[in-house]
């Protein structure tokens, strides 16, 4: 048998050895899914701590489930190390590594180049490479292709290389990797053929396209179609704030048409590692061909404003209460970047709060999912949410509607709420003392 067909043999009877590198949101669910068929799992994983927690079956990831992870991992279906030591072991080598941007927005790739250059140093004969980071069309043709080839051996024939995006909607209960449509792009067809098999393993729906390039553009245009949608809802948060309108009720009634519309809620910003991110990957790429990406330009403007909108809103209620911005002490509910997770990564409340603090506010923060923030010069314990702390605030600003806080009870007590997530749309007592983003 040729190495594509002994690798078909094994993918089809499990006994294929899956290599996930990097064990983050994306690559531990994926490591799980793939050792509850069977597959023995290896994970290279940068981090010690998380290495060292996986091998002793203790998860730290929200949409796994313990039991499940110890029980594989007691099974000794996963393992997990912090070389590349055990690559040639690997039959398949999913790469999930994060994609950030420099200060100046632009793509840092240097994750992704690093572990390509240590795969490509242990690659051997008949291995599946697949990306599914998210990334600029071209990477995986671009950069990372030339990188494995240089091992002497040759795409199509020796070795086989695809893209395909993760689709992980972190704190998703109902879609998870195993029911979530899965796209595959490859290198050829070869590549793409042997790819299909291993994710029709797993996952109920596997849509092949034409290359890695189309693949890719599928992921960041899905990201930036979020990104532009929730930047149309927050410039009409801005423009109802100028007339004077509620946007949540104008909102509200036009999400009430049965068709052709979308729900997309304003809020004080865009956190997490990929809206704020991905979309900019794209409009990089773009430029390389004299192509300006208007909408993710502005997209990205607006939702990076929303963190001043929020400062400057709070700064005129305190004014309408008659305290002074630097005197005033301000509370701000949630500091994770969306509700039910603990992720604060890129999250617009740790913004808000520095903006605050640069007008001399006292801000603490409550955040039953955050009990510590240390975020670039933000160095804080989330505090109780008790009747004295709310009494004690001149002004809470809810940035996270976590679906735990009893928001009847924050407005029962607080002197005044500005609520950026319509957290408190059902909390009917108090309304005087509410103001909506
Ligand atoms: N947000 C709004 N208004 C909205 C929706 C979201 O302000 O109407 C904010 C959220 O509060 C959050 C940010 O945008 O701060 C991003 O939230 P998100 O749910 O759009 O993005 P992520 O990063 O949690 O996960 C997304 C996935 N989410 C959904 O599709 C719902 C998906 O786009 C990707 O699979 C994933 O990013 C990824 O890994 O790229």
């Amino acid at each position: 048998m040729n190495p594509k067909e002994q690798l078909l043999a094994r993918i089809r009877d499990h006994t294929a050895v899956v290599g996930v590198v990097g064990l983050g949101y994306v690559g531990l669910p994926f490591a799980v899914e793939k050792a509850k068929v069977g597959f023995r799992v290896l994970g290279v994983e940068q981090n010690p701590a998380r290495a060292d927690k996986v091998n002793r079956g203790e998860n730290y990831i929200s949409d796994v489930r313990d039991e499940e992870l110890r029980d594989l991992v007691a099974r000794g279906l996963i393992r997990a190390d912090t070389d590349f030591a055990h690559v040639p072991e690997m039959d398949v080598i999913v790469i999930c590594v994060p994609t950030p941007l420099t200060k100046n927005l632009t793509p840092d790739l240097s994750y992704v180049e690093r572990v390509t250059r240590e795969v490509a140093r242990n690659l051997r004969r008949g291995q599946l490479v697949s990306l599914e980071s998210t990334t600029y069309p071209g990477t995986t043709e671009e950069v990372m292709l030339p990188v494995l080839a240089s091992s002497g051996l040759k795409v199509e024939v020796d070795f086989f290389l695809v893209h395909s995006p993760e689709r992980v909607d972190p704190g998703n209960k109902r879609y998870t990797t195993k029911n979530t449509t899965k796209v595959v792009g490859g290198v050829g067809p070869e590549s793409l053929d042997v790819a299909l098999a291993f994710y029709g393993q797993t996952i109920e729906r596997v849509v092949p396209v034409s290359s890695a390039k189309a693949a890719e553009l599928v992921k960041v245009f899905e990201n930036t179609f979020r990104a532009v949608n929730i930047a149309l809802v927050n410039e009409l948060a801005l423009l109802c704030d100028r007339m004077g309108l509620n946007v949540w009720e104008v909102l509200d009634a036009a999400f009430t048409k049965p068709f052709g519309i979308m729900p997309f809620w304003p809020g004080p910003g865009v956190g997490g590692h990929c809206i704020p991110l991905d979309p900019h990957y794209l409009e990089w790429k773009a430029k390389e061909l004299n192509f300006n990406t208007h909408f993710i330009a502005l997209a990205g403007e607006i939702n990076r404003r929303m963190p001043e909108f929020v400062r400057d809103k709070a700064i005129r209620v305190l004014n309408r209460l008659g305290v002074a911005p630097s005197q005033a002490r301000i509370l701000v509910l949630g500091a994770a970047y969306k509700r039910d997770l603990a992720d604060h990564r890129e999250s617009p409340a740790v913004e808000v709060i520095r903006l605050l603090r640069e007008y001399g506010a006292d801000v603490v923060y409550h955040d039953p999912y955050v009990p510590t923030l240390h975020d670039e010069g933000v160095d804080l314990d989330s505090i109780p949410l008790t009747v004295d702390e709310l009494q004690k605030s001149d002004l809470v600003v809810i940035t996270t509607d976590h679906t735990s806080v009893d928001y009847g009870f924050v407005v029962a007590h607080a002197r005044h709420v500005l609520d950026t997530r319509n957290a408190t749309r059902g909390v009917a007592a108090g309304r005087d003392r509410i103001t909506l983003l």
